[in-house]
């Protein structure tokens, strides 16, 4: 009957897929129920200069105004999760375009729809800094810079026999949960407040609101039962509209809802980072990597949020699965004039995981060596070669046997003479074949976040409750906390239920996030469990005594074991756990305990660049084979392998879900999805119709999904290793697969691609190569230079 390692449904599948689990929106409207929105700047940088209110508020439905100067004189006037320097309402000083300027409450949505539109905002705007470009020419930053340094760089490039040099470009992504940002605040009595969000953190949400309001934080209460997915989006960014919602109901004393439609989501939350890199990277006619110098300069946007931890997480993923000897890693963040950027799946990792599997594929072209030797020679080793720059040695891993299995697997050398052979003969496509790596550590790097709680409740039916601080975004973890104490208990999944998390039973909690979910709420969720057990074992123990039998009282040979608690010594001796649960309480024996986990060892410092940042890393490889029109720039995925280690699966249904998620998601960064911005700061690709994500038409036409075992992993719950996020930098592989095409127009030209590598910006990369050595060369090495979309 153990559950773990079993494939049982995730608990909300059924709720999916016929549209009867509950979103934000779907909550019964309360009598009296306020409709919440607000008015943004119309320009994305300069000055307000009127702020005019009076006919909105002579809409009828129209119940409350708010603007920076109604906010409580007893609250804060900033937020933010590292740094508070986010303002909730704008009154001078616009920072992006559609800033919360006005709040409006209303009886219903025509009342506001109509009063947003009579609410007069104008000012004098000044040219919006947008790109990573623009705010270096006006020294524009956010945060300290950063290094994480190795050996002596300059003098490893200087020896090299060669040096690659350039800079490479990544674009943002847009989260596109399909439950926009939304919360439900209720007022309770003696001026307490019930929020009830989607968000991936309950405890900043709760604390955004106290102290907006001015509140302490035991009068506010967040509750989040589940979300239509958060992808990083939903970490901080649902504190605006947590504390609009917030503050109208504190003030009305009436139940207050914020539910952002999609392109308003869109246009004005934060998304992952644009990022930008300098490189010169040293190599030797093997294709060894001898040396990395490179500046990553992220696009912030115009306030901290989490940019500071995700450039931290990008220079610590610039080794990426290979081990470079000398290193130099700067990062810096530029601010601009777009909504603050946050938290996206890999969290910062893709953007120096792709640089440095772009160079590598780069290396393989120069040398004229096969791709998938260069990543092997150059992969982190078991004793030798397996420090990374910032110290942490790579322990435990199978890195290369990845390598190596997916090689067999995919029969990679077999069908890289056949993409060789499509190429020197078809006119009209390209084919390419590319494998990458991912090597992603699993922990926050802020050292504190790493702890979790847990509530677990048995009853006398021998059914039971556990509430931790971790939220459900789809990604299963309530399903895995299920399989954990049903486990634990010996009892079947479904006499367990994972109750909606709330502030109030589970506190100072970190977000949901950093792929951490199962290990920190799993761990804790365990001892809880580990703690009523021994309380139960102890009262065990005496109902199984039997002198007559010399069965001395023996906590330690009790069991739980298939639905009975029994004693190991004379299985004869047990209690259905019903029964038990029942004679328990009978016996005064307490059922319930707060379980807490921290996890161990790990340790980063950011002044010094070293540290153990991670408990472990979670690993895997790619191979993807691509084609592409030539004449239209069409890209398809043919195929994709994807290989992962990740350690023993909870829910091998859960994870595999995960795996092939996350590489489509990566697969949808690298190659479709494109954000747009008009010279003001406007998105211009705010809604599925201009903004491309995958759909069931971009799944590779083969696709394999595997895990690979690792018998040396013996860390974690039950051996588990998490899985969120690390599948997601596996998408990097198609494009890679593009660049390995494109050499076959012109080996001697490196592709100038970036990302997205759009259907367009494939059709111009191609063109630009081809007409290389031809007589307009010219233009296109102009082209090649100017390619660079920011
Ligand atoms: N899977 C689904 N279905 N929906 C999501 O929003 N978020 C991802 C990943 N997988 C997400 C998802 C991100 S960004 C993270 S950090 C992890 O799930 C968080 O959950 P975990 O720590 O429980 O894995
Ligand atoms: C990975 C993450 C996060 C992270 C660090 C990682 C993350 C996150 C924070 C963070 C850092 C400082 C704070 C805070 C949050 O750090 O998701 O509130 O004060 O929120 O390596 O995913
Ligand atoms: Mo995930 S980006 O850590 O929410």
């Amino acid at each position: 009957m153990p559950s773990v390692g079993k494939a049982i449904p995730h608990e909300s599948a059924v709720g999916h897929v016929t549209g009867t689990a509950p979103y934000l929106d779907d909550l019964p409207r309360y009598a009296g129920e306020l409709v919440v929105g607000f008015a943004g700047a119309p320009f994305a940088a300069g000055r307000i200069t009127k702020i005019d209110t009076e006919a909105a508020r002579q809409i009828p439905g129209v119940v409350c105004v708010l603007t920076a100067a109604d906010q409580p004189s007893a609250g804060a006037t900033h937020f933010g999760p590292i740094f508070h320097d986010e303002p909730l309402l704008v009154s001078d000083a616009v920072s992006y375009l559609g800033q919360p300027v006005v709040v409006i409450a209303t009886e219903n949505e025509d009342a506001l729809r109509l009063a947003l539109s009579a609410v007069v905002i104008e000012g004098e705007p000044t040219k919006p800094v947008l790109t990573i470009d623009d705010a270096i020419a006006h020294d524009r930053y956010l945060g300290p810079v950063r290094h994480i340094r190795r050996g002596d760089t300059e003098a490893a490039l200087k020896r090299a026999p060669h040096v690659l040099e350039g800079t490479f470009f990544c674009n943002g992504q847009e989260q596109f949960y399909l439950e926009s940002q939304a919360t439900l605040a209720v007022p309770e009595d003696d001026g307490n407040l019930r929020l009830i969000s989607s968000t991936q953190n309950p405890t900043e949400s709760q604390a955004v609101v106290a102290e907006v309001l001015g509140l302490p934080y035991h009068k506010v209460v967040c509750e989040c039962p589940r979300m239509g997915g958060g992808f990083g989006g939903k970490e901080t960014q649902g504190a605006i509209p947590a504390a609009m919602a917030g503050w109208v109901a504190l003030l009305a004393q009436r139940p207050a809802r914020v539910i952002y439609g999609k392109t308003l989501d869109m246009q004005i939350t934060g998304k992952r980072h644009a990022t930008k890199a300098w490189y010169r990277a040293g190599y030797d006619d093997d294709g060894g990597l001898l040396a990395l110098d490179v500046t990553f300069v992220s696009n912030g946007g115009a306030f901290a949020d989490l940019s500071t931890s995700v450039m931290e997480r990008t220079m610590l993923h610039a080794d990426n699965a290979y081990f470079v000897p000398d290193i130099s890693i700067t990062g810096k963040i530029a601010r601009t004039n777009l909504p603050p950027n946050t938290a996206f799946r890999g969290f910062g990792g893709p953007q120096g995981i792709v640089l440095i599997e772009t160079i590598l594929q780069d290396i393989a072209q120069q040398t004229k060596l096969d791709a998938f030797d260069v990543r092997r020679r150059n992969v982190y080793g078991h004793d030798t070669r397996n420090v990374t720059p910032y110290g942490q040695i790579v322990r435990d891993h199978v890195l290369p046997e990845l390598f190596d299995a997916l090689e067999t697997r995919c029969d990679y050398r077999p069908r890289m003479r056949q993409v060789e052979a499509f190429n020197a003969e078809n006119r009209t496509h390209l084919k390419g074949l590319a494998m990458t790596a991912v090597k992603f550590g699993i922990s926050f790097t802020t050292r504190f976040l790493n702890q979790g709680n847990a509530l677990v409740n048995v009853y006398t039916d021998g059914s039971v409750q556990v509430s931790t601080g971790g939220t459900e975004m789809g990604q299963g973890l309530n399903t895995k906390i299920k399989q954990l104490v049903a486990d634990a208990f010996g009892i079947d999944a479904a006499s367990v239920r994972v109750m909606s998390t709330s502030t109030e039973k589970n506190h100072n909690t970190s977000p949901t996030a950093a792929s951490a979910g199962t290990d920190l709420n799993g761990h804790a969720a365990l001892h809880a469990c580990e703690q009523i057990k021994e309380r139960m074992a102890g009262f065990a123990a005496e109902q199984f005594a039997d002198e007559s039998r010399g069965l001395t009282k023996s906590p330690d040979d009790v069991r739980f074991e298939n639905g009975v608690v029994y004693d190991r010594r004379a299985p004869d001796r047990r209690l259905p756990f019903a029964n038990f649960c029942d004679a328990a309480r009978r016996a005064r024996v307490d059922l319930g305990a707060r379980g807490f986990y921290a996890t161990p060892g790990v340790d980063f410092n950011r002044e010094t660049g070293r540290g153990n940042p991670f408990f472990y890393y979670t690993a895997g490889v790619a191979a993807a084979e691509i084609t592409i029109d030539r004449f239209t720039g069409d890209l398809v995925v043919d195929r994709a392998d994807v290989l992962m280690d990740v350690g023993q699966m909870i829910n091998p249904g859960v994870d595999l879900g995960q795996l092939y998620g996350g590489f489509i998601q990566g697969v949808g960064w690298c190659t479709t999805e494109e954000l747009k911005y008009g010279d003001d700061g406007s998105l211009l690709s705010p809604s599925p119709t201009t903004y491309k994500v995958p759909n069931a038409t971009d799944t590779p036409r083969v696709f394999h999904v595997n895990t690979f075992p690792n018998p040396r992993h013996k860390v974690n719950v039950r051996w588990s290793k998490a899985v969120g996020e690390p599948p997601l930098m596996l998408g990097i592989a198609p494009f890679l697969a593009a660049r390995h095409a494109m050499s076959f127009v012109n080996p001697d030209v490196l592709p100038p691609l970036q990302l997205p590598a759009t259907n367009e910006a494939v059709l111009m990369a191609v063109t630009a190569m081809w007409q290389r050595d031809r007589p307009n060369a010219e233009t296109a090495e102009e082209q090649r230079r100017g390619a660079a979309v920011q």
